[in-house]
């Protein structure tokens, strides 16, 4: 019996006794049959009136041990899969659909119920897709169980709509593929989706919508997945639930926090993402919902702040779920550069696959599967198990850590042999290729600092790694931080960082700093544009790289005179499906007009999806002096102030916000606004804080009466 199998049964009993110590229901794990719903729910019902209060009283070090495995892991499968693979995409001449096309495609319910009705995928190898993920050197795997469009792959007491009763497949997909991820070692996770577009309980509705909402009950809908998540977590217990779709309004993060600590009473160990709470914290901070935090389709650029787990999840191609027409695939090389970097920022990876309705992995998704794992194979003692880089920045690749080891990824091969290990002040014991073991010579720079000769080839094309041993855990001196604002009005404070135990000696005049330079004491108060200078000083030594910062004194941006103007924003409108801003001097608007403020006008909305818009008019600028503006969007945006870009932030994402910041005189200043929509969600907005420290939509003007 594999070790998973019997930790499932410890789980087993975990379960059983996490809740029967609540005195619910005596129930002996040989006797209870798990998947007797009705006795699931009570004990259920138990853990939903009296849950405990993880959140507040779990300690770090109960989070730290509940987090190990998965921390440990690095690397797990996202799967996207639902009745939304049957019309693989396409739905009314459009093609770039995937699992939100029965929103974007404005298909009601009655006719996308039709779609399990053709959902039989006879091919379906729960093994092996277990074996690619273990191959792949995936060691958890997270598969939708329910996604937005509310139908359930499992088999649910609580709905008809799920794949035993509306489908002619009638297999458990969930139960199948969780007793193969035991074989194979997997630790088997799952997707729930808190919005549900097919629920007659849950609202808000969609747009485009006819079905009523009359008579919706929104808490109704909410014991609904209270118990279709016991029903998952009794019946297969899952190690993680993934929420998501929890940004409607009608979601709250009270809800969020009743059902964390409700998942948790009912099973102690389980780890659950941050999406099921409003904030999307990964912080461990008492009062959010949610163990780890889940960057989407990036990485983020420093990972997340010590402390707090996160996973960046990608799809392999631009979609989540099946799309046929989607041939756009990454390559294996670049994933695999893309799991050592966010490994050596301490983070975990979770790459999508979209099977398709038979049942089957996209051929495409296989070979990077594939290709990967040979990676893995040769190199996963350099991923799990590891904690971030001891570098802070690394010109040749990434770095990993496992206590008294480093692993340098080296993604460009020195042509001249020569590998610089900048600030390295520990003397490595031992450095060889991981590939092949072959030795690598270490050649040590004076009292700090080291140097390895390499082999002229590099053993792997895309991340050759070497492996380095120290005597003890390896300290690096790295450049110190510099804060401050690049751009200011008339002056600025700027503060630097140095590393514990080092001293930061810095330069305002653009040279190197010496260790005759000055120390950094205090914060620096600056008035004009000029770049700062700074690197950390042992004992008289310079050590490490130079950090370099750029600070310019901005001059204001001249006001322009115009008469006859008036409130509002004159806006254009466009057709087409983007993955970013497309060049609109070569697109023909398909309507325009004025409003009153920066909003997607109704000709717009109409579209509902694909479509772009371009706004033109003056900020009104009340008072001279700096101005950052907030430019929110989903999905692309761009902010162009006297025709120069302020604010790109561009791309298919969900909502976020990018800043940028000028120097106004107070009046007028033209802006142009670019933002394109392919489908999800929507939001634009932009505010500005104003010289002030105010916050606020700015009034903007308009040659449009
Ligand atoms: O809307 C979903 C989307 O379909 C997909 O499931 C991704 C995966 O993280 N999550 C939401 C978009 O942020």
């Amino acid at each position: 019996m594999s070790l998973n199998i019997s930790s499932k049964i410890a789980q087993g009993i975990r379960l059983h006794l996490a809740v029967t110590t609540s005195a619910v229901v005596t129930c002996f794990f040989s006797g209870c049959d798990e998947r007797k719903g009705a006795q699931c729910e009570k004990k259920a019902r138990y853990a939903w009136e009296h849950p405990k209060n993880y959140i507040a009283d779990e300690t770090r070090a109960e989070y730290d041990k509940r987090m190990a495995w998965w921390a440990k892991a690095r690397f797990g499968m996202f799967i996207h899969w639902g009745i939304y693979s049957v019309p693989a995409g396409e739905w009314q001449g459009r093609t770039n659909y995937a699992e939100w096309i029965m929103n974007r495609g404005h298909i009601p319910v009655s006719v996308y119920e039709k779609f399990a009705a053709k959902f039989n995928p006879v091919k379906f190898n729960p093994n092996a897709w277990a074996a690619a993920a273990k191959n792949a050197g995936m060691e958890y795997l997270v598969i939708t169980s329910k996604h937005h469009d509310g139908f359930c792959m499992f088999d649910s007491r609580f709905t008809k709509y799920d794949i035993m009763d509306a489908t002619p497949f009638k297999h458990d997909v969930i139960g199948e593929l969780d007793k193969a991820c035991a074989r194979q070692d997997v630790k088997f996770c799952v997707y729930y989706s808190i919005m549900d577009w097919h629920h007659p309980d849950y609202t808000p509705r969609r747009k485009w919508e006819k079905r009523s909402a009359e008579g919706a009950d929104y808490d109704r809908y909410v014991d609904y997945m209270r118990k279709q998540l016991a029903e998952l977590i009794c019946r297969y217990h899952p190690y993680l639930i993934w929420f998501d779709g929890g940004w409607e309004p009608t979601w709250t993060h009270e809800r969020g926090v009743k059902l964390y600590n409700y998942l948790r009473t009912l099973d102690p160990d389980l780890i659950v993402n941050n999406r099921l709470d409003k904030s999307r914290s990964a912080a461990k901070d008492g009062v959010h919902a949610g163990d780890f935090g889940t960057p989407e389709q990036h990485i983020p650029a420093t990972g997340m702040p010590k402390g707090m787990y996160w996973e960046t999840c990608m799809t392999m191609n631009r979609h989540w779920g099946w799309n046929k027409r989607d041939g756009n695939f990454k390559t294996v090389g670049d994933l695999v550069r893309k799991l050592a970097d966010i490994a050596s920022k301490g983070g975990n990876f979770l790459l999508n696959v979209g099977p398709k309705p038979t049942g089957e992995f996209p051929e495409e998704s296989l070979t990077i599967l594939r290709g990967i794992g040979q990676w893995m194979k040769v190199n996963g003692e350099s991923i799990r198990g590891t904690t971030a880089s001891v570098f802070k920045n690394l010109s040749w690749g990434r770095s990993t850590t496992k206590e008294r080891t480093l692993y340098l990824h080296v993604f460009e091969w020195p042509e001249n042999g020569v590998l610089e290990l900048p600030g390295l002040l520990s003397k490595p014991g031992k450095a060889e290729l991981l590939a092949n073991g072959q030795q690598v010579d270490v050649i040590l720079k004076g009292a700090y600092g080291a140097t390895l000769k390499l082999p002229e080839r590099a053993p792997d094309p895309v991340d050759s790694v070497i492996k380095l041993t120290f005597a003890v855990a390896p300290v690096v001196a790295n450049a110190p931080d510099i804060k401050g604002r690049a751009r200011f009005a008339d002056k600025t404070t700027v503060e630097i960082v140095p590393q514990l135990g080092l001293e930061a000696r810095y330069t305002m005049d653009g040279s190197e700093p010496i260790p005759s330079s000055p120390v950094y004491k205090r914060p620096l108060e600056i008035d004009r544009t000029l770049v700062i200078k700074t690197r950390s000083c042992l004992k008289g030594k310079m050590v490490g790289p130079t950090k370099k910062a750029e600070f310019e004194k901005l001059t204001p941006l001249k006001a322009v005179r115009l008469e006859n103007t008036a409130p509002g924003f004159e806006y254009k409108v466009y057709q087409g499906a983007w993955h970013e801003l497309p060049d609109f001097s070569k697109l023909k608007p398909v309507s325009e007009g004025v409003v009153d403020s920066l909003s997607i006008p109704k000709s717009a909305r109409k579209l509902s999806e694909n479509y772009a818009v371009v706004f033109v008019g003056y900020i009104d600028a009340p008072q001279t002096g700096l101005y950052t503006f907030h430019l929110t969007s989903d999905d692309g945006s761009e902010m162009l102030l006297h025709g120069k870009t302020l604010i790109s932030n561009d791309g298919e994402h969900a909502s976020e916000t990018k800043s940028g910041m000028a120097v106004l005189e107070r009046g007028l200043h033209p802006v142009e606004v670019r933002f394109f929509q392919s489908g999800g969600d929507i939001a634009l907005e932009l505010e500005a804080t104003q010289p002030d420290g105010k916050k606020g939509e700015l009034k903007t003007r308009c040659l449009c009466r």
